[in-house]
């Protein structure tokens, strides 16, 4: 199989506008090359092409609720056609509502194939919010809650069962803004999750060690990396940034780590800002990390 890159140009689970233009910026900076480079096999699915951002409101807590649908049907399509095909999806983004859409396919695939399915969601945001605690009613914050089971009816079960994913299957790195009531939800639902104070106090290396324990043969790991993960002076080309994120450092040891786990089996790449970004270096930093992710060392070939 080779690697599936498949553009999803939305920002409408966002209140910021201009993840919708992710997918062209990091095929600027250079994404397809960059896998190359690493012997992969590369093919550009193209972009996706839902209904365009209707700028409303939300609406009994949710903004945007129908065209969060329609572009999660169509992402959920095309990782699973991609899955089906022996490749490894990558998601290009968009803003991380998607995310709905991509892990409940992999979800899907990975309970057919008796494979574990593992999560990593690098985040300044856990995402866990719901119609009725969210502050915002922006679905990019609610991705999580939705895949365990707990969001709006029309965004939860497309894995084939309620919850795509358990509490135990899913760990958060770089997380630094939880909403009110979300910290609540977090604590409920038993969720891990490694906060800045956790790595600071720990480092990356025992922080991604301790999420990655118990990955085995079995596992099909999944990365969802929010570029709001990193620090807005590293990455300004986001629309939700907090300072106080990992360091280039830091993020790069984690990718490496999940790198050396060897069970990469898919990504989402989100929330890529080319209309905040200074010449597109959030785009440029990303296709660094994914580099890394995939497999590029400074002393093995
Ligand atoms: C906030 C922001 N917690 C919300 N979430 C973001 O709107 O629910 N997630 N930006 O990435
Ligand atoms: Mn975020
Ligand atoms: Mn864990
Ligand atoms: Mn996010």
């Amino acid at each position: 199989g080779s690697i599936a890159l498949i553009g999803a140009p939305t920002d409408v689970g966002a209140s910021v506008r201009g993840a919708s233009m992710g997918p062209d910026a990091l095929r600027v900076a250079g994404v397809v090359e960059v896998l190359r480079s690493r012997g992969y096999g590369v093919t550009d699915r193209g972009n996706l092409a839902g209904p365009p951002n209707p700028g409303q409101t939300a609406h009994n807590g949710l903004r945007h609720l129908p065209e969060v649908v329609a572009w999660n049907r169509l992402v959920y399509d095309a990782v699973d056609e991609a899955l089906g095909r022996g490749d490894l999806p990558l998601l290009m983004g968009g803003d991380h509502c998607l995310a709905i859409g991509s892990i409940s396919a992999i979800a899907w695939h990975c309970r057919r194939q008796g494979r574990e399915l593992r999560v990593i969601w690098l985040d300044a945001h856990t995402d866990v919010n719901t119609e009725t605690i969210s502050p915002s009613g922006n679905l990019h914050g609610m991705p999580v809650a939705c895949l365990l089971g707990h969001g709006p009816a029309p965004l939860v079960g497309w894995s084939g069962e309620r919850a795509a994913l358990g509490a135990g299957d899913i760990d958060f790195i770089g997380i630094r803004s939880v909403d009110a009531e979300e910290k609540q939800a977090i604590h409920t639902l038993g969720l891990q999750v490694f906060d800045m104070r956790h790595i600071d106090e720990h480092g990356m290396r025992n922080t991604m060690s301790e999420a990655l324990h118990d990955v085995h043969e079995n596992t099909h790991l999944h990365v969802s990396f929010d570029l709001d993960c990193l620090d807005p002076a590293d990455a300004p080309g986001v629309g939700t940034g907090v300072r106080g994120g990992p360091t280039y450092r830091e993020m790069q040891l984690c990718m490496e780590m999940i790198a050396d786990t060897g069970r990469l089996g898919s990504l989402d790449v989100m929330e890529i800002n080319p209309a905040l970004d200074v010449r597109n270096r959030t785009a440029e930093l990303a296709v660094e990390f994914i580099h890394s992710l995939f497999g590029a060392s400074t002393l093995v070939r």
